[in-house]
């Protein structure tokens, strides 16, 4: 389950929050394809509460009312065919799964499908779920039962949501029927929203119920599907992520705020010449990675100081960084703008989500932020798809924020975030050569719109990056020679 069968060439899935199946298939044949992106997690694409007293907040998707496909993102047919279109242009879909509860105690009580629920009587006829199917006497999940009470943590309700109980055998079969459903039409994965609340051993028997990958979508025979479980272990809780590690991957949240605290001042960037388990991170394959998530970027779930698109000099270093960097699988975070945490994604007055549109310079409009088509985000991609399986070597610093690194004769990086300009001339391990910078442009034809680096016959190269310049980093790879 710690494989999320990428496409040969490919690494790096992009969370593309609250978008419509239809805008995600032709994002995978006109963007993600192109660009060698390895998958996209989805939002959940089951029936969800509509919730208009909160002007359709981005939040009513986690509140599930039937597993019918149903939702502001489209229908069943229109999900079915987005992952025929992204596995024919290499890139795989991730289903975020919502399944340790339903919705409840709303004032509103129709959902995207036009079914209704009786919360009262614990009654999702959609499903159907009824009052056995859920974990009782009815308790609410206090901030203190973290520290103390796993047992709460598995069985009351996170945020009066309505607690399922995965230990029931109907319970089992409507979500092994309801994931694998997704594994027929051709999905890679799931995300396992609010593992921390669901009991190891529960996971562990539907996980194994779990149809192999389809071979009719490209997957090899016997593929297992790709699972990340979300749980949010910044340590001192009494849920751990370890209980979680011996089953799939796990959603690793050290990571970024650490990434964020060295990018954005925090911290020195010499100190992550041992970046990865020494810093407390998960093991490598055990771990999915990444700067910012849809929960943190507004303060919700893990909260705290996360850079983000709202930071956009330090955001695109930390995530050149990760993506550079050989540790952990990554995924980015392709937003909408919000003034207000609750917001949700751009609609229209009928709750209907409007499309992004695109700008010559290949950004989004329409309220869409797009960070997967950010020049210097997409081009890392190629970077860490060209680097793929090399070691990690050539480490220099100088003693405070500029850093430089080398990937086993295919990429180099290096970074300057100290207030004074960097200029050195550094080891790499790169052939001699003329190599053209993929942050602060891009090869065309024989020419390179950015920086050109030259290295020498002895490996050495003259790299110069002032404190002032548009990014704060410069990264070379074997794929943009010149
Ligand atoms: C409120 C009160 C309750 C009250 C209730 C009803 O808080 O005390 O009982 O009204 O009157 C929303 C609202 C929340 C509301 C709740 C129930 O924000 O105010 O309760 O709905 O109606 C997202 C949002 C939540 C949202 C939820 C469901 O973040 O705010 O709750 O969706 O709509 C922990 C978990 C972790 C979790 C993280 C946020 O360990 O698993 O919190 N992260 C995941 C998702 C996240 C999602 C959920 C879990 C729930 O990433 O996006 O929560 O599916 O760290
Ligand atoms: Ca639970």
């Amino acid at each position: 389950y710690k494989n999320p069968h990428y496409a040969p060439g490919r690494s790096t899935m992009v969370h593309l929050f609250e978008w419509k199946w239809n805008d995600i298939a032709a994002e995978c044949e006109n963007w993600l394809g192109p660009h060698g992106y390895g998958g996209i997690q989805v939002s959940p694409p089951n029936e969800n509460l509509v919730i208009w007293s909160k002007r359709r907040p981005w939040w009513e998707r986690y509140q599930p009312m039937s597993y019918q496909l149903t939702t502001r993102s489209g229908n069943e047919q229109q999900f079915a065919s987005m992952v025929r279109r992204c596995n024919n242009a290499g890139v795989r879909i991730y289903v975020d799964t919502v399944i340790n509860h339903m919705t409840g105690t709303w004032s509103e009580n129709v959902g995207t499908g036009g079914n209704s629920a009786d919360f009262n009587n614990f009654h999702y006829p959609a499903v159907p779920y009824g009052r056995n199917d859920f974990n009782w006497p009815e308790c609410k999940i206090q901030e203190s039962d973290y520290r103390c009470c796993a047992n709460r943590v598995r069985n009351c309700q996170l945020s009066n949501l309505k607690d399922l109980n995965q230990g029931t055998e109907h319970v089992r079969q409507m979500i092994v029927g309801f994931m694998n459903r997704f594994i027929h039409m051709g999905v890679a994965g799931f995300r396992i929203d609010a593992a921390k609340h669901m009991w190891p051993r529960d996971l562990r028997v539907i996980y194994n119920r779990l149809y192999n990958l389809n071979t009719a979508h490209g997957f090899p025979a016997g593929a297992r599907p790709y699972i990340f479980q979300e749980v949010i272990d910044l340590g001192g809780e009494a849920v751990s992520r370890d209980e979680y590690t011996p089953l799939a991957a796990v959603t690793d949240f050290k990571f970024g705020m650490e990434l964020s605290r060295a990018f954005g001042g925090g911290n020195q960037l010499r100190y992550l010449h041992n970046w990865g388990p020494q810093w407390g991170l998960l093991a490598h394959s055990d771990s999915l990675v990444f700067i910012d998530n849809h929960d943190n970027q507004r303060s919700h779930g893990a909260g705290g100081n996360i850079l983000t698109h709202r930071e956009p000099r330090p955001y695109k270093g930390a995530i050149a960084f990760m993506l550079a960097h050989p540790y952990g699988e990554p995924q980015l975070m392709s937003s909408f703008f919000f003034h207000n945490t609750e917001a949700g994604p751009p609609m229209d007055n009928s709750g209907n989500i409007i499309s992004p549109s695109f700008n010559t310079d290949n950004s989004c409009g329409n309220g869409w932020v797009c960070e997967h088509r950010w020049r210097q985000i997409a081009q890392m991609i190629q970077f860490r798809n060209v680097a793929a399986g090399t070691t990690f070597n050539n480490w220099w610093d100088n003693g405070s924020n500029q850093i430089a690194f080398c990937r086993g004769g295919q990429g180099f990086v290096a970074f300057n975030k100290d207030s004074w300009d960097l200029n050195a001339t550094l080891q790499t391990c790169l052939p001699a050569g003329r190599y053209c910078d993929v942050i602060s442009g891009f090869k065309r034809g024989n020419c390179c719109t950015g920086k050109t680096i030259t290295i020498g016959n002895d490996g050495r190269a003259h790299i110069s990056l002032g404190a002032n310049d548009y990014d704060m980093v410069i990264a070379i790879h074997r794929g943009e020679q010149s």
